[in-house]
């Protein structure tokens, strides 16, 4: 078979039914093998290369599968590049696959079509892993290879390139059958310590991070946490939806200050644990635990007194079964953390009008739709304050902030869960970094509903402006279209909302309809609380 046919069949046995893609010349011998195979692999063609890692990035998120790009070498591996970042910092299984310049070419810097210098070395800082296949018989070893390096250890974006003589050449070929592989279990002495430590804490108190997610660890996580009736508080940046937001040891962020205090024994896992390097507690005060599947994120932030290298789910299940042995019983915390809760809401409450927006938003929605938020100011107030209800159903960009992220990875998200609703929010400024994706959007008939905060300003960076440099403002005025018209331009169904009220009626009325629904929602400048003086802590037991 051909290089381009064998990287095909390759992908089809290691699982991809979807591909995320956008052709040019030095891939024609592979979309052409995927013709052959489009009842098997579904193929999306996105208007930007950005747009097909984004819509991989959802697309793993919430399958909890790798989620596949297919993109010229070069500019269009480049323009892939946001996209990544986002994914390798929210340790997401992308695999970004890629052509090159013809193999007997590379290096010599001739300036070939699509040719950057060291196209490989530029692509290693946002992913985990790369690599090349110089004859079609290395093709199946090398997609094999990436799927290995996608399911062992973190979870981040690989990176494979193919190049076109290779692709096009005929040769004998042995294809791989899919590997399953075994995940680290963690140190039984560790797990021991651990669940020592945990089991006969006066008041544990475990942080949760995007990890557990990734592992699809919430149910041993819940075990866990209701053994010994420890507090979760899942990180803004990926931790949502690991532990139900009506469960009585639900927190966010938000309630990191009431709870931190009183915690005798703290356990964070699949974290960078980026809040115990902040001064919540001296060094030495709490008893730290650690585990991760990384073992470069274990002590990074934080020195931790247990550090237990291990998958969240395999990990947490062994921590609560061995956690019996030394278990103290405990009395119930519910009216405690509802306190902390009640603060944290009226914190919430306070942040008008986001909380209103995005409460809306909230209670329109069915437990388990999917929740896509970006940077602009309802972003800011759902990291902590949107409630999460199911694993998988909260998506974000993580510490990289990307704008573009929330529209495109979005679609991908939907296209990946077609049994789900999928809301997107971004501010008029985010929107327009992929609004290319609308015709996407409705070429594929993905019923996504995205909605825009419109203040026709990079709101973010005009406010900071207005309270630190005394409203010198510069290059945050946005000259926007009409967004009706635009939604009209592309055949796309727009609505204007008006407010909490209107938004809340819009957005009832098009997850009513299985079709795609732009929501725009003029919005005026808005106020951000993170300045407040803190909150009281709540009564300690
Ligand atoms: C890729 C990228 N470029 C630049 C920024 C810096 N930045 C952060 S917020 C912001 C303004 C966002 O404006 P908009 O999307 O309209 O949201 P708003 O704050 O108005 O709600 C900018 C430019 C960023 N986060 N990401
Ligand atoms: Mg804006």
């Amino acid at each position: 078979m051909t290089g381009g046919q064998a990287l095909v069949q390759q992908l089809k046995l290691e699982g991809v039914d979807t591909i995320f893609g956008l052709p040019g010349v030095q891939l024609d011998y592979v979309f052409d093998a995927l013709y052959d195979e489009r009842d098997h692999i579904r193929v999306i063609h996105a208007r930007h290369e950005q747009g097909t890692a984004y819509m991989a990035d959802g697309y793993a998120r919430v399958t909890g599968r790798v989620g596949t790009c297919l993109v010229v070498p070069g500019p269009g591996l480049l323009n892939t590049g946001a996209a990544l970042a986002t994914a390798y910092a929210c340790s997401v299984p992308v695999l970004c696959v890629t052509g090159q310049i013809e193999s007997r070419l590379i290096g010599l810097g001739r300036g070939i079509l699509h040719e950057v210098k060291d196209q490989t070395r530029a692509i290693a800082s946002v992913t985990k892993w790369q690599g090349r296949a110089m004859s079609p018989a290395e093709v199946p070893g090398l997609v094999h290879e990436a799927f290995r390096q996608l399911h062992t250890g973190r979870p981040r974006p690989v990176e494979i390139e193919v190049p076109p003589d290779v692709l096009a050449a005929v040769d004998e070929v042995q294809l791989f059958e899919a590997a399953l592989l075994d995940r680290p279990a963690g140190d039984p002495d560790l797990i021991d310590k651990a669940a020592q430590a945990l089991g006969r804490a006066t008041s544990p108190l475990i942080f949760a991070g995007g990890g557990v997610i990734r592992a699809e660890a919430w149910d041993e996580l819940r075990e866990l946490a209701e053994a010994l009736e420890a507090p979760v508080i899942m990180t803004g940046t990926n931790g949502r939806g690991a532990l139900s937001d009506r469960h009585h040891l639900a927190l966010s962020d938000a309630a990191t200050r009431h709870v931190v205090p009183a915690a005798d024994v703290v356990f964070a896992v699949g974290t960078r644990f980026t809040v115990g390097a902040n001064p919540q507690w001296r060094p030495g005060e709490k008893t730290v635990i650690q585990l991760d599947i990384d073992p470069e994120e274990l002590g990074r932030n934080y020195p931790p007194d247990v550090a237990i290298e291990a998958d969240a789910k395999k990990g947490l299940a062994a921590l609560a079964e061995r956690v019996g042995r030394y278990n103290r019983r405990r009395p119930s915390r519910r009216e405690e953390l509802d306190g902390a809760r009640a603060l944290a809401l009226a914190q919430a409450k306070a942040m008008q009008p986001q909380h209103d927006l995005g409460m809306a938003i909230r209670e329109a929605m069915p437990d388990d739709a999917i929740f896509v938020s970006e940077s602009t100011q309802v972003g800011y107030w759902a990291r902590a304050h949107f409630p999460v209800y199911q694993p998988r159903t909260y998506i974000g960009p993580g510490y990289q902030g990307t704008l573009g992220h929330g529209f495109a990875t979005a679609i991908g998200a939907q296209i990946g869960r077609p049994d789900r609703r999928v809301v997107s929010i971004s501010g008029d400024g985010g929107f327009f970094y992929n609004v290319q994706e609308i015709s996407t959007l409705v070429q594929q008939k993905v019923p996504l509903i995205a909605i825009v905060f419109n203040d026709s300003r990079f709101g973010n960076v005009w406010r900071l402006q207005e309270e630190r440099f005394g409203g010198r403002h510069i290059a945050v005025d946005l000259l926007n279209p009409d967004f009706m018209k635009l939604a009209d331009a592309f055949g796309l169904r727009g609505r204007r909302a008006r407010g909490a009220e209107e938004l809340s009626r819009e957005l009832r009325e098009a997850l009513s309809l299985d079709e795609p629904t732009l929501i725009e929602v003029p919005v005026g400048p808005m106020e951000w609380y993170a300045g407040r003086p803190a909150q009281p802590a709540p009564q300690q037991r």
